[in-house]
């Protein structure tokens, strides 16, 4: 059976926001491949909304060139794996902890892209999506380990943009700020009582907020190029200030 529809491909798609993107662009009529470790949880998605789950693991290139290998076309692009690990002054910075988080969020991007950049712009109108975050473009107390992997692919992410000018390619960052996901509990080490500490009293975004915000982006017409989307909760003015209710 052939397939009709336009592929996205969404990394770090077992959960958060990579998941719900892969619902979004479904429902918008993509064939959706997700990738991830997790690659069960990314088959039971993909059942769902009729796509494809693939195993991947941006830190390591070889994962990256088998799942690469899989994806015979694709117009879209959704480099959304990555995140944070640790919460502390710079000074007590935990070397292996800013490793993965530059090789997860940073050479992720860099070779994700690079592996199917090509193929986005065969398709004569491919979208390049990068999930960034407030981190990307602040810096903030405990934060820099993160801070610092967020401005740097922020900046690959920017560069492509100039480097593919006149190319039928497109290329979006979302940079959300606080999102209910797992990425907390992620960034403290499965500390459920800290991980929900970040969100109390407030009202954060959910997955499925930043998705539609996604999907809006790719689905405009070819010559229409979001560069830049920051989508924050009402309650969060910068990564430093919130608003929160007793
Ligand atoms: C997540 C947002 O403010 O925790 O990317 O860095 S923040």
């Amino acid at each position: 059976m052939s397939e009709q529809r336009p592929t996205a491909v969404v990394t770090g798609a077992s959960s958060g926001i990579g998941a719900a993107t892969a619902r979004t662009l479904a429902a918008a009529g993509f064939h959706v491949v997700l990738g991830a470790r997790r690659v069960q949880r990314c088959q039971e998605i993909a059942d769902e909304i009729d796509g494809t789950a693939v195993a991947l693991d941006v830190l390591d290139a070889g994962s990256v060139a088998a799942f690469a290998a899989a994806i015979p076309a694709a117009r879209v692009l959704v480099n959304n794996a990555g995140g944070a690990k640790g919460f502390e002054p710079a000074v007590a910075a935990d070397e292996d902890q800013w490793r993965w988080m530059w090789e997860a969020n940073v050479l992720g991007t860099l070779r994700m892209t690079r592996a199917l950049l090509p193929k986005l712009i065969a398709s004569g109108d491919g979208v390049l999506v990068t999930v960034t975050s407030i981190a990307a473009l602040e810096t903030y107390d405990n934060g820099s380990g993160y801070t610092s992997a967020k401005h740097a692919q922020a900046a690959v992410h920017r560069t492509l943009r100039g480097e593919h000018l006149g190319q039928p390619v497109r290329f979006v960052e979302v940079a959300p700020g606080m999102v209910e996901t797992e990425f907390s509990l992620v960034r403290f080490g499965g500390d459920a009582e800290q991980a929900d500490h970040v969100y109390a009293g407030l009202t954060p975004l959910t997955a499925h907020d930043v998705a539609e915000v996604i999907a809006f982006a790719v689905t405009r017409p070819p010559h229409v190029n979001l560069d830049l989307v920051v989508v924050k909760p009402r309650d969060q003015h910068s990564a430093m200030r919130s608003f929160r209710r007793a």
